[in-house]
């Protein structure tokens, strides 16, 4: 009987303190305001991205929409960012090779960062970066 009462309350404890150690994450987005998102603009052309310079702010939702107003095909590349960022659910979450858009084209990502710092954005189409394509992301908490 002693032992019984004694199990469950591991199985209990065990229960209780699992969740919580994996509930940062989840919570953190499950708490995000995706109509709250603030719509930020990046525009890809020959060879540039404006603003070169994107400035976020931690778990804070934004709707992040990339234009290609350029003639040929563009890359917004940047793993680090989307690697620390969480996507609105269903959204599709870029991967090392970021997103590809080819002229007229415009992709809408929904995201909020976690984690504060600098992250380089570039796109990687052949000899792109070298004509300008870079950029930064910068995301403070
Ligand atoms: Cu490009």
């Amino acid at each position: 009987m002693r032992l019984t009462a004694l199990l469950l309350t591991f199985a209990v404890a065990a229960c209780a303190t699992k969740p919580a150690a994996n509930l940062s994450a989840p919570a953190a987005v499950g708490a995000v305001d995706w109509t709250k998102a603030t719509p930020v603009e990046v525009q890809l052309d020959e060879f540039h991205f404006r603003p070169e310079t994107l400035r976020f702010a931690t778990a804070r939702p934004v709707s992040l929409v990339l234009i290609n107003t350029g003639s040929v095909e563009h890359r917004f590349v940047a793993p680090g960012f989307f690697a620390q960022s969480v996507v609105k659910p269903g959204g599709a979450k870029p991967g090392s090779d970021g997103v590809t858009l080819k002229p007229g084209e415009r992709v809408q990502i929904d995201l909020v960062s976690t984690r504060a710092d600098t992250y380089d954005l570039e796109c990687t189409e052949t000899l792109h970066p070298m004509l300008g394509m870079t950029g930064t992301i910068v995301v403070t908490p």
